[in-house]
This record gives structure tokens, sequence and C-alpha cells, in this order.
């Protein structure tokens, strides 16, 4: 139904046109190319469950360590929050994922938008319980939004579809690669059409290839939202994308967005530190240290 003009070929997502070449440039007009599936809206205790998992990279000898988040009422229980509180983003703030979410009272809690490394700027979409915080004017980046009836939206969205007032954004938030379209890897697709400005590990092969600690938001058959969050070092540690949409897609997560990963990749439990984050300590280098990041992931009671 997202896809009216797109008509699909052989079950392998729509076919693509002019997407390919767009590169950098704001959509102002797109054809719609997201995927739209309704929330579940379990109402229930618990409002999540977490887990840890300890796996094997297939092929590789390496193992990854992470969480993963299952969300059964994502419309109720799940927030975008700016770095630090509202207006975060507008004074150009970073915080640890412990900071915004204590503030917050979140359950679990997890990094999520890129930032400028150079002006702490928030980069992207930035939709807020229902405030809108920023948009980036179109930019060709992949998406997670939650709308006002619940639905959970994937992929690219115009600078209509961000601003649409008949069924609005009230969370929204922008990632580098779309991991998985319907089921299915989606990013050779990924790579010829976003713009990799917002991120700023090497070039936009480099940051797909490389192995890495990562964070992303999908959602499972039954509008379940999963959070994922693997620890690791870029070039020593972790996962490369490819790794990452294989390991998502073994969970039956159907559409799921590669958020910020790196130094920045972190997973709070209750205020706490859960993760095991890659940057030294500028205190003691023989620690490492959660980084200040920008936008958060929230998992909180309803
Ligand atoms: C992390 C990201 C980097 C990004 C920075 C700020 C990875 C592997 O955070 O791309 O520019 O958002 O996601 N690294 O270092």
């Amino acid at each position: 139904e997202d896809d009216l003009l797109l008509p699909y070929t052989n079950g392998h997502g729509p076919a693509h046109s002019h997407r390919y070449v767009r590169d950098c440039q704001p959509v102002a007009h797109g054809n719609t190319t997201h995927e739209s599936w309704p929330a579940s809206s379990f109402i229930g205790t618990p409002v999540a469950e977490s887990n840890k998992f300890v796996s094997e990279v297939p092929r590789t000898s390496r193992w990854v360590y992470g969480h993963m988040t299952v969300v059964y009422d994502p419309l109720r229980t799940v927030s975008v929050l700016e770095p630090g509180g509202p207006g975060g983003c507008g004074m150009n703030q970073r915080a640890t994922v412990k900071e915004t979410a204590s503030a917050a009272g979140c359950l679990f809690a997890q990094n999520g938008g890129f930032f400028n490394t150079k002006t702490d700027a928030c980069l992207g979409n930035v939709v807020s319980d229902g405030r809108m915080v920023q948009d980036s004017g179109g930019i060709q980046n992949a998406q997670f939004g939650i709308r006002k009836d619940g639905t959970l939206v994937f992929g690219y969205l115009s600078q209509e579809d961000v601003l649409d007032k008949l069924n609005p954004f009230i969370q929204l938030i922008s990632g580098v690669v779309w991991l998985l379209r319907n089921g299915e890897v989606y990013i050779d697709q990924s790579l010829k059409s976003e713009c990799d400005e917002t991120q700023e590990t090497g070039n936009f092969q480099t940051f797909v290839n490389v192995i890495s600690a990562r964070t992303a938001v999908g959602h499972d058959a039954e509008g379940r939202l999963i959070l994922f969050q693997i620890d690791g070092q870029t070039g020593a540690r972790g996962m490369n994308l490819w790794e990452f949409a294989e390991f998502l897609k073994q969970y039956g997560i159907i559409n799921a967005i590669n958020l910020d990963g790196g130094g920045s990749s972190t997973y709070v439990v209750d205020g706490t530190l859960a993760s095991y984050p890659s940057d030294s300590c500028s205190s003691d280098r023989r620690w490492r240290c959660d980084r200040r990041i920008s936008t958060i992931l929230c998992v909180h009671p309803r």
C-alpha cells in the first residue's frame, strides 16, 4: 500500500527508478519508499523484555555480545528523546544514554541518532513524544517512526511524509542504512540511494564493511518493536552491516534500520550501563567509558 507508484517485481520489494541517483539531495515530492506495519498493542506487563546474547558470527571466528529488547506496545512505551532532555538538540547538547535515560525514567534505553562530532548537532529527523524537534529537509537516510495511530514506519521519507498532518509521526529518528526491507537485506540499495554524510566512519563502503559496535531498531511479524545493541570496536570487534542484517533476519526481523554505532553503541537498564563501550575514558585510559551521544531510544512504563 505504501508503494502505490512502484509495483513489486517478483516479491523482492518495489522496483526503483529515480531513487538510485538522488544521493544527498533533499526529496521534496518523492514516491513513497517506506514500509508500514501495525504495531502490536499488548496491554500488560512487562512492557518489554530484555535479553543478552553471545553469538558467533557465521563463517568467522568472531563472537559478539549484545542486547535485544522486545517491546510489546511501542506506541505507548517507546520515545525518541533528545540528549539531556527536551531542547537538547536545539542547544547542540550531548549526553550519555545514562544521563538522558535516568532523567526520563527509562526502563531500557540505547543510543539512537547520529550527530556531528565537531558541532555536536543532532543529525536527521527528530520527533520526540509528538514534538517536531528538527527535520532533515528530506535528506535521504533510513528512518524509523511511529505514527499517531501506532503504525511503525521504516525506510525513506520525503519532506511531505515527515510533515504529514493527517496521521503525524509522534516519534521519528534517522539512521544510516536500511538493513532489512520486507525481510530481505537492503544494503546494496541503501548504498546507492542514501546520503552517507550523516556518518563519519570513513567512506560509505567502509562504514558498511567495517566490523564495529552497532545498534538497530526493527520489528517482527507481530508488530513488536525490537531494539538491538551489540558491543564492538571499529576494525577489531563486532559486526559489519552485512553480518548485522543477516543476524537480525535470523531473529525474524522484517524491517530494520541501522542507528549510530561504534563508540556510541550503548545499552542502559534502569539507569545503569549494561554494555561495554569501545571509547577509552579520558580520565583513565585503562577503562572504557560511555560516550556522550545524541538522541536515545527509551522504553518506559505506560
Ligand atoms: C559513531 C559512528 C560514526 C558517527 C559517530 C557520531 C559507527 C560505526 O558515531 O559513524 O559519525 O554519530 O556507527 N560509527 O562513531
